[in-house]
């Protein structure tokens, strides 16, 4: 068995149920050793809670939770609490959670392991903190962050709440993977998938499954795009994604194209942009993992069977 990937994953965990589903995801995959939560956006010691909620039903509780910007660099707030934080499973913040800052746990890691894979699955207000505080990041951390979109017409959600953080990610020299929503919109969860999860005898699963639901009554979504599960497969199989090296600029003035983004091809970024995707076996993949999640552990590393 290969050794499992060291993972920190960055989330707005608590308005879109992808978070939930990715986290829920990462706890329990094999190919994951999860070091820590960091949480961003709006109420992040609630959004922290909400992890600590999956964490601890999908035993992982020993995993570190860090709450980190509660505020964008410039733009407002957009949401304080988060949508589903009144029916998603929650547990309560323990003391060291308290007492953790997200780029604080960022630093330790590094200076840790020399080398920490981030999802991002979020906007990337802590990142951009994170590598301003301290530039020795951009050559720890390698990035991977569900942001943008460059050929629908809109701002992706992820880069529009934090435009500026997104520019400053994207010009650092750390390496960062990009999957955009032009990818992940393609790729979305079957329709029966909420009402087998609500079905399932495992806790954590049911309780996603009723979340879900509640997820698409209150936003009117009849499918649910898992644009943060595909992100997570992204930073364990990068192979199933076809990326491009790209310069990407986001656009930053105060109008209708605040947050969208123009990307140049050169071959010599470091910014790499997922453009292509083997749809079928990343969506194989997490159907298997949110199905199959009670006897995970002790499953040995497997990428999809290739077509
Ligand atoms: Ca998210």
């Amino acid at each position: 068995m290969e050794k499992p990937i060291p993972l920190v994953i960055d989330t707005d965990i608590g308005d879109n149920i992808d978070d939930s589903l990715a986290l829920a995801i990462a706890c329990r995959a094999p190919e994951v050793d999860l070091r820590a939560i960091t949480t961003v956006h709006g109420d992040t010691i609630k959004r922290a809670e909400l992890a600590r909620g999956i964490l601890s039903l999908g035993g992982a509780q020993k995993v570190p939770v860090a709450p980190g910007c509660e505020r964008p660099l410039i733009a407002p707030v957009e949401r304080q609490t988060p949508l589903l934080y009144d029916v998603h499973p929650k547990r309560p913040l323990q003391r060291d959670d308290l007492n953790r800052d997200a780029v604080e746990v960022l630093l330790r890691l590094s200076r840790q392991h020399g080398r920490v894979s981030l999802l991002t699955i979020g906007p990337l207000t802590n990142v951009a903190v994170a590598l301003r505080l301290h530039p020795e990041l951009e050559q720890t951390l390698e990035i991977t962050a569900m942001a943008g979109a460059f050929h629908l017409d809109r701002a992706e959600t992820n880069v529009r709440l934090d435009p500026e953080a997104a520019q400053i990610v994207f010009a650092s020299r750390a390496p960062v993977r990009v999957i955009p929503l032009d990818v992940t919109i393609e790729c979305p969860l079957a329709m029966w998938v909420p009402e087998a999860l609500a079905a399932s005898r495992d806790e954590l699963k049911r309780s996603l499954g009723r979340a879900c639901r509640i997820w698409q009554e209150r936003t009117g979504r009849d499918i649910v795009l898992p644009h943060d599960p595909i992100a997570l497969v992204a930073a364990i199989y990068p192979e199933l994604f076809v990326f491009e090296p790209m310069r990407i600029e986001v656009a930053l003035h105060p109008d209708d194209r605040r947050g969208r983004l123009l990307a140049v091809p050169r071959p010599d970024s470091n910014v790499h942009v997922a453009t292509r995707a083997d749809l079928d076996q990343i969506s194989s993949y997490i159907l298997e993992r949110l199905a199959v999640t009670e006897q995970r552990r002790g499953n040995s590393r497997c990428p999809p069977a290739q077509s």
